[in-house]
């Protein structure tokens, strides 16, 4: 789909991983609980997602971009089946003049189909991200009951693959973009989680024992 795909560092500064991304000072995610800082309440961290890496190639390109970025995020989270204090996500965006929102829907449904399967169905759902506005999350119907509700998708009938949304115009004015000439999307999703819906894998925790039997069978 032309997309660069662009690394970034996994330490970052407070300000490409909150303050740029228009995430207020007050908000819980800055807090030791759920960032580590590199020194008490230093400047620097290991990045919490990969959107850091996104203001840097806004910071440094003219639009048009279309960019993604893979790469490994890290949360001071206690270990269980779901969750790692060490993941990976891959981002997406997209800035030009007349980029709609509808541009984004098309992008993912056909991500969506790729990785699941075309009989799939896909919604959106309103959310709140700093970053976006508007935000969604983005649910596909459950690739087990096909909907129907069961024990994987918690009677729903639909998984929760994504959150998206239209560049907050905040996010423009840091990194120097008109947000009068220009509108953006973005997307990001968390690597690990993907492949375990695909795979009907039940821990996350299997990525990253190093037991290649786990790897192999795929
Ligand atoms: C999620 C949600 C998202 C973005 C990531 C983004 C990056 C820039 C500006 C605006 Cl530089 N947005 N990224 C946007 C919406 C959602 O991720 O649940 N990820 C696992």
């Amino acid at each position: 789909m032309g997309f660069s795909i662009i690394d970034g560092p996994e330490i970052e500064t407070e300000y490409n991983n909150f303050t740029g991304l228009n995430i207020p000072l007050e908000h819980p995610s800055r807090e030791a609980f759920d960032t580590f800082y590199l020194k008490d309440y230093s400047k620097m961290l290991l990045r919490s997602h990969t959107s850091p890496a996104q203001v840097r190639v806004m910071k440094e390109r003219k639009p048009p971009l279309a960019v993604v970025v893979p790469g490994r995020v890290y949360r001071p989270d206690a270990v269980d089946a779901s969750h790692s204090f060490m993941f990976h996500q891959i981002e997406g965006f997209m800035v030009d003049e007349g980029i709609k929102f509808s541009d984004l829907k098309g992008l993912l449904e056909t991500f969506a189909k790729a990785v699941f399967g075309n009989d799939i169905k896909m919604r959106f759902r309103p959310h709140f991200f700093p970053f976006t506005e508007p935000s969604a999350e983005v649910d596909i119907s459950c690739i087990i009951c096909k909907g129907k509700g069961c024990s994987v998708c918690g009677r729903k009938g639909w998984l929760e693959i994504l959150g998206s949304g239209l560049i907050h115009p905040n996010v423009f004015k840091h990194v120097g973009i008109d947000a009068k000439k220009y509108t953006g999307f973005a997307f990001g999703m968390g690597v690990e989680r993907i492949a375990m819906l695909k795979y009907g894998i039940n821990d996350i925790r299997l990525f990253f024992e190093n037991d290649l039997r786990f790897l192999r069978q795929f």
